[in-house]
C-alpha cells in the first residue's frame, strides 16, 4: 500500500489529484475520482459562480468523499468563483495560471485547504508564506497552460524550497511516473490527461478518440507570443494558430482566433477548429476505463516499481 502525508492531510486513500480541466472536469468526473479514493477536482474555468455551484451540487449528490475546485486565476469570473468556494467550504481549492495570494486569507478563514499549481520555485516560496497546505509542481509536459520547466527539474527544486507536501504534475500517466515523482521528493501526483478517457468523463467522444490515437510526438505548444503557452494535440487548429503567431496578424486578431477553441473541442468535438488540450503522456493512454480502475492500476504499478527500486544496489 502507498500512503503518504498527503493522504492524512486531506483524508484520501490514494495521493492523487485529478487535474481541473476546463470544460471537462465536472461534478460527475470529480465525484468518480473521489469515490475511487483520489481527490476529484471540478474546474471553475471561465464560467460563472452559478455554473460552479451546479457542479458542486452534482458532486455532493454523487459522493460523500472530499473533492476540490480548481480556480483558473485568469478567468474573468475569478473573484466570484473564489468567493463561492469559500462560501461552500469546499475541502480543497487548487489554483492555476497565476498568483493566488489575493484570495488566500478568505479561503483560509473559511477552512478551505489551498493547493496552488506552481511552475517555478519563486511561486512555490510565495504561496508557502501565504498559507498553502501543499503545492503542485507542474512541468511543461502537462496539457493546457504550461510553464517553461520540465517536471524532472521543477519537482526537486520545489521540494528543496518548501517544507509543504509537494505533488508532481505533468508527464505522469502510469505507475512508473508516480514512482519517479516520489523519487524526486513528491508525496503525491496530479494527473489530467489519463482521466480524459475515464468512463465517467463527459468530454466529447472525438476528444477521447484523439487522445487514444495520440503518440509520443502528437502534442505541441502554441500561445507563446501572447504569453500564455498552451499544450495541445496537433491538428488543423493548432497548426493554423502557430502560423498566425508568426505572421503579421495583430494581437487582438490572434486572441480572437483562439477564442472558444477549447469549447469547440471538448463540447462539440470539432476536429478541425477545436483545441484539444492534452499532455505529452497522451501517447501512453490507450484504453478507456472507470476512474477508480485508473487510480488502482496506477498505484499497483507504482508499488511494484518502488519495491524493486533498489535492485541495482550492492
Ligand atoms: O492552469 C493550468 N492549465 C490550464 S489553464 C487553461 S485555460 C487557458 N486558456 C488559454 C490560455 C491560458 C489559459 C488551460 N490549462 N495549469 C496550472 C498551471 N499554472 N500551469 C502553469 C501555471 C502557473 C503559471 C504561472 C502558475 C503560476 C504562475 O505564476 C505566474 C506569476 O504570476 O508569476
Amino acid at each position: 500500500m502507498i500512503k503518504t502525508p498527503l493522504c492524512d492531510l486531506l483524508g484520501i486513500e490514494y495521493p492523487i489529484f485529478q487535474g481541473g480541466m476546463a470544460w471537462i472536469s465536472d461534478g460527475k468526473l470529480a465525484a468518480a475520482v473521489s469515490s475511487g479514493g483520489g481527490l476529484g477536482i471540478i474546474s471553475a474555468m471561465n464560467a460563472s459562480a452559478e455554473h460552479l455551484k451546479q457542479e458542486i451540487d452534482i458532486a455532493r449528490s454523487l459522493t460523500d468523499k472530499p473533492f476540490g475546485v480548481n480556480i483558473m486565476l485568469m478567468s474573468p469570473f475569478a473573484d466570484e468563483v473564489a468567493k463561492l468556494a469559500a462560501d461552500e467550504h469546499v475541502a480543497v481549492v487548487t489554483t492555476g495560471a497565476g498568483n493566488p495570494s489575493r484570495y488566500m486569507p478568505m479561503w483560509l478563514e473559511a477552512g478551505v485547504k489551498v493547493v496552488p499549481v506552481v511552475a517555478s520555485v519563486g511561486m512555490a516560496k510565495l504561496v508557502t508564506k501565504a498559507g498553502a497546505s501543499a503545492v503542485i509542481a507542474e512541468g511543461g509536459e502537462s496539457g493546457g497552460h504550461v510553464g517553461d520547466l520540465t517536471t524532472m527539474v521543477l519537482v526537486p527544486q520545489v521540494c528543496d524550497a518548501t517544507d509543504l507536501p509537494v505533488l508532481a504534475a505533468g508527464g505522469i500517466g502510469d505507475g512508473r511516473g508516480i514512482a519517479a515523482a516520489f523519487q524526486l521528493g513528491a508525496v503525491g501526483v496530479q494527473v489530467g490527461t489519463r482521466f480524459l478517457v475515464a468512463h465517467e468523463c463527459g468530454v466529447h467522444p472525438n476528444y477521447k478518440k484523439k487522445v487514444l490515437k495520440a503518440n509520443d510526438i502528437s502534442t505541441m505548444v502554441t500561445g507563446k507570443r501572447l504569453g500564455h503557452p498552451v499544450r495541445q494535440i496537433k491538428n488543423q487548429f493548432s497548426k493554423d494558430y502557430l502560423k498566425a503567431e508568426y505572421s503579421t496578424m495583430s494581437d487582438e486578431e490572434l486572441e480572437k482566433l483562439g477564442g472558444g477553441a477549447l469549447y469547440r473541442a471538448a463540447v462539440e468535438g470539432d476536429e478541425k477548429t477545436g483545441d484539444f488540450l492534452a499532455g505529452q503522456i497522451a501517447g501512453m493512454v490507450n484504453r478507456e476505463q472507470p476512474a477508480a480502475e485508473i487510480i488502482k492500476e496506477m498505484f499497483t504499478e507504482a508499488e511494484e516499481v518502488l519495491k524493486t527500486a533498489g535492485r541495482w544496489l550492492s
